[in-house]
């Protein structure tokens, strides 16, 4: 028993995380075929001890196939997503192809997982930077109401995948050396300049929108209207570079509706949100950090404190592995929901 799954991009950073979590999960797998794009197929995987070739992703690819995930690149997703529906498969997209699309549920379990039963074959995994903020704001929005949301990121390179984490660590030993940094990738593979990466801080993932915002920063803006149904929501965000390897770091303002709670009324609060660990405790100097989260499942918040001349307002901190709950775990959480809603043929 159990179903047939494909992983397209299984090569890559979080096509590796979405299979250490299904074996992670004992996810009832009774058949898994690994895709990638031409460059990556051939290359050999071991999922639960036994090794798989990865093959060249084609239309015939997603035939029997009934979970399809998907993490090689919005174009191929474009390209191959309604082929895999139109065989049945229902695919749950990592990239950002579909999100905003009104046909395509856009969802994190543990605040819209009733949203995965209006798909109609393709189910979108939100941004990183997203799911981790909105699982730590959803507790807050259902007990307060939120009034505005303004947030700052401080995010890792295994984002921008592999050949980002690649050029981290070498031009840092290069700079180390006193050679110079040549950056390649960052901040956007495709974009018409890069920077260095080590050392620095670049307050720009992906690509510049007319509005004067990064696609990243709005990303977290319009996703996090979607996923928490509030499209009046005011949100801003600026999305920024660090050397981190892995872990999404964001400090998050928020302004809420009613009651405005004491900090440690809020604490309790977005404590008792789903896949929320609470790290806050000033006074032994514990807070989330990036390296502590990697590997993790968890969404770690703490740093949680009343702004000092708002009294609606509030602080706090979010770190995150952003290849696990931010892309692969959501996933197959994702996949999880539907077979817990029996949405699976
Ligand atoms: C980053 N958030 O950290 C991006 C990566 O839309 O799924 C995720 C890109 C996406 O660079």
């Amino acid at each position: 028993t159990g179903y047939s799954v494909a992983v397209l991009g299984a090569t890559g950073a979080v096509g590796e995380q979405i299979l250490r979590t299904l074996e992670m999960k004992d996810f009832p797998v009774k058949e898994l075929k690994l895709l990638s794009s031409p460059r990556s197929a051939g290359k050999k995987i071991t999922f639960r001890g036994e090794e798989y070739t990865v093959e060249e992703a084609k239309p015939e690819s997603f035939d029997g196939v009934q979970i399809g995930l998907f993490s090689a690149g919005g174009s191929i997703s474009k390209e191959l997503a309604p082929e895999a529906v139109k065989r049945g498969t229902i695919v749950i997209d990592n990239t950002s192809a579909y999100r905003m699309d009104e046909e395509v549920p856009l969802v994190v379990p543990e605040v819209n997982e009733a949203d995965v039963k209006n798909h109609k074959g393709i189910i979108a995994n939100p941004n990183c930077s997203t799911i981790q903020m909105v699982a730590a704001l959803e507790p807050v929005r259902s007990a307060y109401g939120l009034k505005k949301v303004i947030v700052s990121t401080y995010q890792a390179v295994s984002g921008a995948g592999y050949e980002a984490v690649d050029e981290m660590k070498e031009q840092s030993r290069d700079v180390l050396d006193g050679k110079p940094a040549d950056p390649q990738v960052l901040p956007v593979s495709g974009d018409k300049k890069h920077y260095q990466i080590a050392f620095n801080a670049v307050p720009q993932i992906d690509k510049f929108q007319d509005n004067g915002y990064t696609f990243e920063e709005m990303k977290m803006i319009n996703e996090t209207k979607k996923i928490l149904h509030e499209n009046d929501l005011p949100v801003a965000a600026t999305c920024v570079r660090l050397p981190v390897e892995t872990g999404h770091s964001e400090s998050v303002y928020i302004e809420v509706e009613h009651d405005a709670p004491t900090a440690s009324e809020l604490r309790e609060t977005i404590g008792s949100g789903g896949g929320i660990t609470i790290q806050d405790n000033p006074s032994e100097q514990e807070y989330p950090m990036a390296v502590n989260s990697v590997g993790l499942p968890d969404v770690f918040v703490g740093r949680i404190r009343r702004d000092l001349d708002f009294e609606n307002g509030y602080h706090f901190w979010v770190v995150s592995d952003n290849l696990m709950k931010g892309a692969a775990y959501n996933s197959v959480q994702i996949a999880e929901s539907l077979i817990k809603q029996e949405l699976i043929k």
